[in-house]
């Protein structure tokens, strides 16, 4: 078709870019396309049939899954599992990873995080939801991979992007060179590229925070939110809040505007709430790849080393001049990460020569 690139030849003319690619990349990749074609199937039509509400289980975080929520994870595993590039998949879903156990698959080269549906208390009240993954490429060489082969940082990503369900359905993803976004055509059921080279402006005069936290919140993240209120033209300000509850919803605004997004550490949340692994690395790597920052308002995200599958970390991520002005409040009023006990325990016990701390 004269005028439009497809998803699908996008990612075979991209695959190029990769020294070591024999296409296994581009066939996760599309793998993952195909399964949020079938997911947005079910999201658009949720109102229509007895998907909606609760499913009446919980995730390991303790959160209701909604039944969406479980039918988009089924999807990208099955999709993952007949595609035979990927070896492990880590979901917000399941407490454990999933090995891909066929006999193709367990020497698959790639891991894959996924947030199947991400922000998905918002799919009753038909709003914006959204997938995020991210794809990393095992350490081992072969045979059933391990923990330590997902336990990387984020800066080993190899590829990252996420789906947003919304007025129209977009698939945003990078795989190092620049972020490139596509626009589902329900005419054709193809994603077509519409969004080349994205770039996150420089600066913004959006800023999204559940402010209901604010009480809770550490004294930089207050003192930037007043700041973000006062009014001075010559930085725009005040600022416009804007929060959809969503991280993909509004992480996606704010690439194109500009803006900020902040989910720091609240009293209920001591380390944020959002995870590190399907949440937090992915959007750092479009971000970062966009020309935007990602922190946890004083350290970079790309650089945290996980510890855990479901880690948690709280973010500030966005416009460069933005989020560079908030980690300046971080710094001069919260310049200490709040720890949790078991971090508390764990440090002492290191510093008492306790090899591994604890489990
Ligand atoms: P989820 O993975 O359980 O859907 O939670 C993640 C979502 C993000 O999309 C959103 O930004 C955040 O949680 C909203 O949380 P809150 O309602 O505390 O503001
Ligand atoms: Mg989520």
């Amino acid at each position: 078709m004269a005028g439009i690139t497809t998803l699908g030849q996008f990612i075979i003319e991209k695959q190029a870019d990769f020294s070591y690619a024999k296409g296994e990349l581009s066939r996760l990749l599309r793998d993952i396309g195909i399964a949020s074609k079938i997911v947005n199937r079910e999201v658009n039509k949720a109102g229509l049939v007895d998907i909606l509400g609760d499913a009446g289980t919980t995730n390991v975080q303790g959160e209701d899954q909604k039944k969406l929520d479980m039918y988009a994870n089924e999807q990208f595993i099955s999709a993952l599992t007949s595609g035979g590039e990927c070896c492990i998949v880590v979901t917000e879903e399941e407490d454990e990873f999933v090995p891909i156990d066929s006999p193709v698959s367990k020497n698959a080269k790639y891991i894959v995080c996924i947030d199947p549906l991400d922000g998905s208390s918002n799919i009753d009240v038909n709003v914006a939801v959204g997938t995020i993954f991210s794809i990393y490429r095992r350490k081992s060489v072969d045979g059933c991979a391990t923990i330590t082969d997902i336990l990387q940082k984020g800066t080993q990503q190899v590829a990252a992007g996420y789906v947003i369900y919304g007025s129209s359905t977009m698939l945003v993803y990078t795989t190092g060179n620049g972020v490139n976004g596509f626009t589902l055509d329900p005419s054709i059921g193809e994603f077509c590229l519409s969004h080349p080279n994205m770039k996150v402006p420089e600066d913004g005069i959006i800023y999204s925070i559940n402010e209901g936290n604010y009480v809770h919140f550490p004294e930089g993240v207050k003192k930037y939110i007043k700041y973000a209120q006062v009014e001075d033209l010559s930085t725009r300000r005040p600022y416009t809040s804007r929060y959809i509850g969503s991280m993909v919803g509004d992480i996606h605004r704010n690439l194109i505007k500009g803006g900020i997004y902040m989910y720091p550490t609240t009293a209920s949340s001591p380390n944020g709430k959002l995870r590190l692994l399907y949440e937090c690395n992915p959007m750092a790597f479009i971000i970062e790849q966009a020309g935007g920052v990602a922190s946890d308002g004083l350290n970079r995200i790309l650089d945290m080393q996980p510890k855990e599958l479901h880690q948690r970390t709280s973010i500030f991520i966005g416009s460069p001049k933005m989020v560079k002005k908030a980690e300046e409040f971080m710094a001069e009023f919260s310049p200490v990460k709040s720890l949790s006990t078991d971090e508390i325990v764990e440090e002492k016990l290191e510093q008492l020569g306790v090899v591994g701390g604890i489990d």
